[in-house]
């Protein structure tokens, strides 16, 4: 259809010229939008199932809906997952759990894993050009059962999952070197009681200590890089979670680690937008789980909603694209979950896409005379700007369904795959 393709080229012709009246260059700002990958969490192709035939979801997350056609093994979670990609513009990363491995069958306990677990996610990865992330898992296993596992007060069930940490960054290494894209490696406990404790210290002593064993081993920083995820509560955990933001952020800047901050896991009316220019002055590097919580950490998938817009502009604003990992977390089950990822993801990169399009500079020059009406009013009209039709080329050029198109095609695949599932 060339005259789609003509209307796209043209709206983006006039949209450059209104950007370049405010300075900025538009086919600069989508070269490097390019260079940003998001790590797209393939926990929403299956409800954070996993391959180890887990009959549970534990950890005190959970998933609700039973849409037709999740994937049921590694070959449709990859193959949906492809889909997905095909409808995303750019090259990305996807971010896996140690639950995702693959041993042919034979029971490999989570302490066991090792690289072979995962080359055919390596494989899969190579062939499309992207980076994987990883995380260990620390729930649904029966040493998670009563929902302790790095804090643990049982030394054996410590030990356990110390050396599921170790093996997961040896694995995130392996992932890192073979793709040459560095593998984030996140650890995420649950750990915390339901009704409140008598004793507050002693788990979170044992959790500094299992941590710091796990990042004994020598690991090679140029392809792992840890990160450690705090939340506020969980289900189970509503009165105390050992990893909390506090204990993270101390232990993340005593030892020069990657924090995590998910957007689901604060008090409702708390943002991380506003957390990531306070974090970045002490820790060098950020991952963020860009997430909707609804009421509480429910997970939603990710709307253009006003925070994923905060962060990013904070990321913009800050030039700190090459410190923050963008990654995804959310896990719906009560819709198509291709059109989950698709519009997850679309949307964090149009946030990140209409953040870039900013005259900063001219923000910040008002701001610093103290003329904050003009701030305002700018950003209020910038609101209004041809960004979408930016945003329509940028799907254009990367050869990937523009506006809602992509709805058609996911449509297609539900009948022909996912139904007959
Ligand atoms: C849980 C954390 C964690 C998980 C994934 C599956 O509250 O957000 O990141 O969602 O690891
Ligand atoms: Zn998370």
């Amino acid at each position: 259809m060339p005259d789609k393709q003509k209307m796209i080229e043209s709206s983006y012709e006039q949209a450059k010229v209104l950007y370049a009246k405010r300075g900025v260059d538009t086919d600069r700002v989508l070269d490097e939008l390019a260079k940003i990958r998001v790590s797209i969490n393939c926990w929403q192709g299956d409800d954070v199932r996993g391959f180890e035939g887990a009959e549970e979801l534990t950890g005190g997350i959970q998933v609700t809906g039973s849409y037709p056609g999740a994937a049921r093994n590694p070959e449709e979670l990859r193959q949906d997952l492809e889909k997905a990609l095909s409808l995303i513009p750019g090259k990305h990363k996807v971010n896996i759990h140690a639950m995702y491995a693959e041993t042919k069958g034979v029971k490999v306990d989570r302490n066991e894993l090792k690289p072979e677990h995962f080359q055919n996610w390596v494989d899969w990865a190579k062939r499309l050009g992207i980076g994987l992330d990883f995380n260990p898992t620390y729930f649904s296993h029966p040493l998670s059962d009563d929902g302790f596992t790095l804090s643990h007060q049982d030394p054996k069930i410590r030990r356990f999952w110390i050396e599921h940490g170790i093996a997961c960054r040896r694995i995130g290494a392996y992932f890192g070197r073979e793709l040459g894209i560095p593998c984030v490696t996140n650890i995420w406990v649950p750990d915390g009681y339901k009704d409140l404790p008598a004793d507050r210290f002693a788990p979170r002593r044992r959790l500094m200590e299992s941590l710091d064993q796990i990042l004994a081993a020598d690991i090679d920083p140029e392809h792992n890089i840890d990160a450690v995820e705090s939340k506020l509560f969980g289900i189970g955990s509503e009165s105390y979670v050992v990893g909390s933001n506090e204990f993270y952020l101390g232990y993340a800047v005593k030892n020069k680690i990657t924090l995590c901050l998910d957007a689901g896991h604060f008090h409702p009316t708390e943002m991380i937008s506003d957390k990531i220019s306070a974090v970045l002055t002490y820790v060098d590097r950020l991952l963020l789980h860009v997430s909707r919580p609804v009421r509480w950490d429910s997970d939603h998938v990710v709307t253009f909603d006003d925070e994923l817009q905060r962060i990013m502009e904070e990321i913009v604003r800050g030039k700190v694209a090459d410190r923050v990992f963008i990654a995804l977390d959310f896990f719906d089950g009560s819709i198509n979950r291709i059109a989950a990822w698709a519009i997850g993801t679309r949307n964090t990169l149009k946030a990140l896409l209409k953040a870039m399009l900013e005259p900063g500079e001219i923000l910040k020059e008002y701001e610093a005379k103290g003329d904050f009406t003009s701030r305002l009013a700018l950003m209020e009209e910038l609101k209004a700007y041809p960004w979408p039709a930016v945003w329509d080329y940028y799907c254009l050029r990367h050869n990937v369904p523009v506006r809602d198109e992509w709805l058609a095609e996911v449509k297609v695949y539900e009948q022909e795959v996912l139904l007959k599932r």
